[in-house]
């Protein structure tokens, strides 16, 4: 079965307006997100296998993969779908033996040929960003606002599904699908907003919305 991709959920807990990221978690899976990475910089790991064996139970139940950022230990301890790794973590070829062949392994690119690197490497799926401005992460010149035009390159270089990350909201999502991205990740236009729930849906219904003009 090939993975849906259209929204999909990084949590941070200090961009969830006070709440916990279980409960952003469960509005985001009743309003029909398609991954959840758990992310949380910041924390111990400790603090991070305690919540990962928190959202391992609701995702389980609803059938959704569960990521883990940086971390293959913690990954294999929750028993997660998988890993989710940048350029300062341990390479995809690594997570690909410890975790397995069914294990999903993603990375973060800005750029195409990034992306056919890791492509090459084993990766199942990439997250390309920044798009757009974002306050959720220090990004450095060469990752900030990359811009619709990048994930049109990143498209014509890969073949394995992508998301857009950075600065997606329910307004842009579409945009960001209809330029060639599987599906939106996000933080805060989750985490951030007033109603998780609908915000997720909303986000889903952008970029179906962006599909059903092809
Ligand atoms: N990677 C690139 S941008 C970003 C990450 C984790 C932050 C995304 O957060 P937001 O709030 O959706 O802009
Ligand atoms: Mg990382």
């Amino acid at each position: 079965m090939s993975q849906d991709f259209g929204v999909y959920l990084v949590t941070d807990a200090g961009l969830s307006a006070g709440r916990s990221t279980p409960e952003v978690v469960a509005a985001a899976i009743d309003g029909g997100v398609d991954v959840v990475q758990l992310r949380e910089k910041g924390t111990s790991a400790k603090e991070r296998y305690q919540l990962g064996l928190e959202l391992r139970e609701e995702t389980r139940a609803a059938g959704v993969p569960l990521i883990v950022n940086d971390r293959l230990d913690i990954a294999a301890a929750i028993d997660a779908d998988g890993v989710h790794l940048g350029d300062d973590d341990l390479p995809v070829s690594v997570a690909r033996e410890q975790l397995g062949k069914d294990a999903m392994v993603g990375r973060s690119v800005s750029t195409p040929a990034a992306a056919r690197e890791a492509e090459a490497a084993g990766a199942d799926y990439l997250g390309v960003g920044a798009i757009f401005g974002t306050n959720s992460k220090e990004t450095t010149p060469e990752q900030s606002n990359v811009g619709l035009e990048r994930i049109r390159a990143v498209r014509e270089a890969v073949d394995i599904p992508f998301v857009g990350i950075g600065g997606v909201t329910p307004e842009n999502a579409e945009s960001v699908a209809a330029a060639g991205a599987d599906g939106v990740a996000v933080i805060s236009a989750i985490t951030a907003a007033d109603d998780p729930e609908a915000a997720t849906r909303r986000l889903a219904d952008a970029v179906q919305g962006a599909s059903a003009d092809v």
